[in-house]
């Protein structure tokens, strides 16, 4: 299989985050991606190729152009005031507010985003850009025939909507991928995403389309983050109806009940009758997950990656999270080497 994976990943690179009442270090650290590159060159899965520069056009079908051009400039501006630290939200415009643009960088940050776990720094929108330039290139791969493609960046992308960052998201890699597709002629596209979070940010890109079938398994938001979205009511609006399928599960959850979940999700995306699937892969469902509470265990991702390799879809694999590091690179060997039987 392909691997696409870019140096500049590790531009992005938060000191702290906001965890149970103290700032303590970034979980997403560039550290996850090492290992994991480690892992897939040690298990020959494939030559490891950096991606091509697609430019801006392929995010704006996605993403609303402002809050890109707000990416590019948002830690100069920031450091124009407060020197080079990283900058952080804290102030937003929930119901009850004025939406209105505000022309402090103060301001936009909490325009912009919907929690305060995701640093920016100096060099987040070139890791941004090339992760999500990753994705593309190998959905293009997949375009030319590929039947399975690797897409080893950071930071992750499915809590990023149209104009929001968070949840360590800027750009929503697998959206863009998925969109692209779409764009190249693919009639129906299935995400599946078994991040142990929800993935907001690809619901809401999709949510009112029914070219694309959004299809979650996550902690459920009544306990988890991101709190606000993920319920099994959500359905999908308008001619996207059906087409957003959420399959919530109890903090705790292990293999059996996970299994399960899946059958079900794979079941909706084969009578979906997609042409192309895009796996959206966290590993925070491994039961080391330091920040995550269910209880997979190694052998658990050869499951997942056989029931997920048995569709027979061309897939493009993303990575979302994961954060208990040296187990990311078993847990993604794990997956990706079971898909390709
Ligand atoms: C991103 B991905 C905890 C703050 C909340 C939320 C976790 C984001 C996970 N200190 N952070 O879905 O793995
Ligand atoms: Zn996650």
């Amino acid at each position: 299989m392909q691997i696409i994976h870019a140096v500049e990943h590790r531009r992005h690179a938060g000191r702290v985050e906001m965890n149970a009442g103290r700032l303590v270090p970034c979980f997403e650290t560039p550290q996850r991606v090492e290992i994991v590159l480690r892992h897939v060159d040690d298990a020959k899965l494939g030559p490891i190729v950096a991606p091509r520069d697609f430019g801006l056009a392929p995010l704006e079908r996605v993403h609303d152009p402002l809050y890109l051009s707000f990416l590019a400039t948002a830690h100069s501006e920031w450091r124009a005031t407060h020197g080079d630290c990283d900058a952080l939200p804290f102030s937003w415009p929930v119901p009850g507010l004025n939406r209105i643009r505000p022309a402090a960088i103060e301001g936009r940050l909490g325009y912009y985003s919907f929690a305060a776990d995701t640093p920016i720094t100096g060099g987040t929108w070139s890791a941004a850009r090339h992760g999500a330039w990753c994705a593309l290139t190998g959905a293009e791969a997949l375009t030319a025939g590929e039947r399975l493609v690797f897409s080893l960046s950071r930071p992750p992308g499915h809590h990023a909507a149209r104009a929001l960052f968070g949840g360590y998201c800027f750009l929503n890699n697998a959206a863009i991928a998925a969109q692209y597709l779409r764009d190249g002629g693919a009639a129906r596209v299935a995400v599946l995403d078994v991040d142990y979070h929800h993935g907001n940010g690809t619901q809401e890109i999709f949510y009112d389309r029914a070219d694309v079938l959004y299809v979650s398994l996550h902690s459920d938001p009544v306990m988890e983050f991101p709190f606000f979205l993920g319920h099994a009511d959500e359905i999908g609006a308008g001619p996207g109806e059906g087409f957003n399928l959420n399959l919530p599960l109890p903090r705790g959850t292990g293999w059996p009940d996970y299994s399960a979940a899946l059958t079900t999700a794979l079941t909706r995306i084969r009578d979906f009758g997609a042409d192309a699937l895009i796996l959206s892969f966290g590993a925070d469902t491994f039961r080391g997950d330091p920040i995550s509470r269910f209880l997979l265990d190694h052998n658990d991702f050869s499951r997942m990656g056989a029931a997920i390799g048995a569709i027979g879809l061309p897939t493009l694999v993303v990575l979302e999270g994961g954060y208990a590091v040296e187990d990311l690179g078993i847990n993604t060997v794990n997956l990706l080497s079971a898909m390709q039987q």
